[in-house]
């Protein structure tokens, strides 16, 4: 007989974590499978070098504890990976969470019984399970791009992606490196790298909108102040549409009430002040091409400053919209291509054509390389999923269900799969805020949900197709009247070959968040509920 729990969680991540305190602290039983050897998701699988958070540590953490958010102390303005794996152990011991994960275990299938409703969840190393609910904290940036290239099973040295780096530090001196990609982890690991090889070429597709992050020591004063009040400052984040940085707040203005000089100097303060601020410069940046036109134009202007050879920094620079491909955060970054052992390849124009045991061939030029490195990104926000096996109401599969793009109930429910509930899916902010935000509004609502459902003997929830249809319309009508749709981005899986583009994320995280409080006190509208059957001595 296969264990029976309650519920099962799909991920230890910071979502899964904090999930299974939730789902204890209703009173049931869970089981977290993860594949990882240890808890924290995407900060356990990141650990190249320069891996750092693109959102302010004080803000980058748990709020569901105010002990926790109390007595942890941050020394980084933007805590690397390392800090982070700290924070992680501290919370797993802190709160006794490992004693219910199994770690290496991936989950491979799930299928839902009609006659018992209950999920059958099969995993690769610990056989099968059965639970009433099962939650999906599988993370928006977990399931690896890994572009195929002809030849590469020929190449002889260390072949690395930065979202499955080695646990043990990778050391490149003296090597010929070769990185592919540019986007956050890219713009990250090249600056020290850079340091650390012999030789190191960037093939670079698309070159990104790198702004400073400005990392520095935490200012104590800083941290004392907002823990005097670190409930009023959630609070005060809840009402940002990123859900966060509400110490500075976005311009309301049209950049076109300025004059260039006084435009230009709010953009040099915010460039200098550091992190995504840049995109808080003008109120109509994301909005209006014209406007985002002046933003992007000042930092294309800033990479003709700092790169000393023109043609580099005429290939470094982006012409895309500023913001609709996620804005990269590195200190350094194009300072680096002013080493002599640097050297910048664009693929764009000269694909990589071949890679042999040594080289990277483009049509162009060959390169000599000992290690390979991708920073292809992650088949993002969905890939996690439809890498598994689920199987809903008469064995719809997901993948067949969201063929034309995923479709979601606020992004927490999926009609024809009752009791599977999403964290930080396809139709919720997500990755447009600080996903800590949206996993704690994620692990709170599902943990109510759960509550509201076992205190009234509901037997399964489910979105209806309607409530499904109408949210779908009202995520892409909320994209529309921005930038943010503009340019083949992750967010509409665009880098993935063969994804359908559906703009997966929802904009604006308050509205999003009174609107799931307002669902659950009228009685979960939208959704559609079967009840237990009454026991025949009680009728
Ligand atoms: O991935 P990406 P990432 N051939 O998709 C290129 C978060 N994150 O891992 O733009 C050649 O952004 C691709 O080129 P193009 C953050 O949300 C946060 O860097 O598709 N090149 C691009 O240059 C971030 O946005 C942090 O043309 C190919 C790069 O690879 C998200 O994770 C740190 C290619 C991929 O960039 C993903 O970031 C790291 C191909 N076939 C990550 N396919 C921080 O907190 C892709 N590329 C700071």
């Amino acid at each position: 007989m296969a264990d029976e729990f309650d519920v099962v969680i799909v991920g230890a991540g910071l979502a899964g974590m904090q999930m299974l305190h939730e789902v204890r602290m209703v009173g049931l039983t869970a089981k977290v499978f993860e594949a990882g050897g240890g808890a924290g998701g995407t900060w356990y699988w990141n650990r190249y070098p320069g891996a750092r958070c693109d959102v302010e540590s004080l803000e980058y953490s748990y709020q569901f504890s105010e002990v926790l958010q109390q007595e942890w102390e941050w020394t980084r303005r933007y805590a690397d990976q390392a800090e982070i794996m700290r924070y992680i152990s501290h919370v797993v011991e802190t709160f006794d969470l490992a004693r219910d994960i199994r770690f290496h275990t991936r989950v491979e299938a799930m299928t839902y019984e009609e006659t018992t409703a209950r999920w059958t969840v099969q995993t690769d190393s610990a056989g099968e399970v059965v639970a009433k609910f099962v939650i999906m904290a599988t993370g928006c940036l977990s399931e690896p791009n890994v572009p195929y290239i002809p030849g590469v099973e020929t190449f002889a040295g260390d072949v690395l992606h930065t979202g499955r780096w080695p646990q043990d530090p990778v050391d490149f001196t003296g090597k010929r490196v070769g990185v592919i990609g540019t986007g956050s982890s890219g713009v990250q690991a090249i600056p020290l790298i850079a340091r650390q090889a012999a030789e190191l070429v960037v093939f670079q597709r698309t070159p990104a909108y790198t702004l400073p992050a400005v990392d520095e020591p935490l200012d104590p004063e800083l941290q004392a102040a907002i823990k005097a009040d670190y409930r009023g400052f959630r609070a005060r984040n809840n009402e940002v549409p990123t859900a966060g940085l509400s110490r500075f707040p976005t311009n309301p203005n049209s950049v076109f009430l300025f004059s260039t000089k006084e435009r230009d100097a709010i953009l040099e303060h915010n460039w200098n002040r550091g992190g995504p601020l840049m995109l808080r410069a003008f109120g109509d940046l994301l909005v209006d091409s014209a406007a985002n036109e002046v933003v992007a134009e000042f930092v294309r202007n800033k990479i003709r400053q700092i790169v000393t050879d023109p043609e580099v920094a005429a290939k470094l620079t982006p012409t895309h919209v500023i913001g609709c491909k996620r804005i990269c955060l590195s200190d350094g970054y194009y300072e680096t291509y002013n080493r002599v052992n640097v050297r910048l390849v664009d693929i764009k124009r000269h694909p990589i054509e071949e890679i042999t045991p040594t080289t990277a061939r483009t049509g162009e030029d060959s390169h000599d390389l000992d290690m390979l490195v991708f920073a292809t990104g992650y088949d993002a926000i969905t890939g996690a999923l439809s890498r598994i096996d689920i199987r809903g109401r008469a064995g719809l599969s997901l993948q067949e269900a969201w063929s034309d793009g995923p479709r979601t109930y606020l992004g927490l429910g999926v009609s024809g799969f009752p009791n599977l509930f999403i964290m930080t899916g396809p139709g919720s902010p997500s990755v447009l805020t600080n996903v800590l935000v949206a996993i704690h509004q994620h692990a709170t609502w599902i943990g109510e949900c759960l509550k509201h459902m076992t205190d009234n003997d509901i037997r399964t929830m489910e979105a209806t197709p309607e409530a499904e249809q109408n949210w779908g319309d009202h995520v892409r009508d909320l994209a529309e009247q921005t930038l943010l749709s503009s340019c083949g981005s992750w967010y509409l899986g665009a880098n993935i070959p063969g994804k359908t583009p559906v703009f997966m994320p929802l904009v604006g995280f308050p509205d999003y968040a009174k609107k799931c409080a307002e669902i659950a006190s009228a009685g979960y509208p939208g959704f559609a509920f079967q009840y237990d059957p009454v026991p025949v001595n009680q009728s």
